[in-house]
């Protein structure tokens, strides 16, 4: 048995108590982040507590603890775990109360829940590429917020595993916004394509390294939304996400991209993020 975040403080998991009237049961209504632990130490933290911040106000929850108290929380919950290479996931909901669409009052705390897990990073997908499907994108106008709410991304997600492909893109009508649980990348002659920023797509911590290491490899960028027809016809095609990393994708719907194979600006790209990684920590 591991140990659990819940609300401020480390417990065992079998402390963890949930009320059946929480709202991130009944109503999915709270944020989470899932963050790569490398060599025991979390990979770009500061990010996603912004982004959890930044997820939990726009949906005008207020997280009743400092930044600094949760990197704590989280640190500690990564060592009671002894995580050498996995992930971390947290997440906040408005609260229990019985049950009504409007916010409860004040009075009611918002509950923060965590856990750890050992998970080795998925090289082979990385060194092969994998298969992917295409599913009309069928979420809210608000995929900006890393909401609980998940029932689009599950549903394609689902439907990627019966086609046994490793992920769904996403498109509304012709237009790719992202996958199920990913950022999606077309390449074409050196230039790296993905969609803008904006609230139809999650705005990927992965996605933003990648952004700067292809600036540090010399690799054009354009945040541009590309047609469905349009990634088909990509030199290269790449799926981010924090524990996807930078992973080549060789097939959309039994239609190569490329030669099949992982092209060599995907290389270049893991390469360099490769370099970002947290290395051990030598003991003195
Ligand atoms: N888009 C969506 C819809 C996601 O769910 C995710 C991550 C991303 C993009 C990529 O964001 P990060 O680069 O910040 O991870 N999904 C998380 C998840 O649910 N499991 O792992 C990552």
């Amino acid at each position: 048995m591991g140990y659990s975040l819940w609300n401020d403080r480390i417990v065992a998991d079998n402390e963890v108590v949930v009320d059946k009237e929480d709202r991130g049961y009944q109503f999915g209504d709270g944020v989470y982040e899932v963050v790569k632990v490398y060599n025991g130490q979390a990979f770009t933290l500061e990010e996603h507590v912004e982004r959890f911040y930044a997820s939990a106000d726009k949906i005008h929850i207020t997280i009743p603890y400092t930044k600094d108290k949760l990197y704590t929380l989280l640190h500690q919950l990564i060592e009671a775990n002894e995580i050498n290479t996995g992930h971390i996931y947290f997440q906040i909901t408005r609260g229990a109360s019985p049950r009504n669409h409007i916010f409860p009052g004040d009075d009611v705390l918002p509950v923060l829940t965590g856990f750890a897990k050992e998970n080795a990073r998925p090289v082979e997908n990385f060194e092969k590429g994998v298969r992917a499907i295409f599913d009309e994108d069928i979420r809210w106008l608000r995929c900006d917020i890393k909401s609980l709410n998940l029932l689009g991304a599950v549903l394609s997600k689902q439907k990627a595993h019966e086609h046994g492909a490793y992920e769904a893109i996403l498109h509304r009508g012709e237009v790719i916004t992202e996958g199920s649980s990913s950022n999606i990348y077309g390449i074409k002659d050196g230039v790296l394509y993905t969609h803008p920023a904006d609230n139809l797509i999650l705005n990927g911590i992965t996605r933003q390294v990648i952004l700067k290491c292809a600036a540090e490899i010399n690799m054009p960028v354009k945040e541009e939304a590309m047609t469905k027809e349009q990634l088909l016809t990509m030199d290269e095609v790449i799926v981010s996400s924090t524990t996807s990393e930078v992973t080549p994708v060789i097939e959309i719907e039994d239609r190569v991209i490329g030669d099949g194979t992982p092209g060599e600006w995907t290389r270049k790209l893991q390469a360099q993020f490769e370099t970002k990684i947290p290395t051990p920590i030598q003991q003195a």
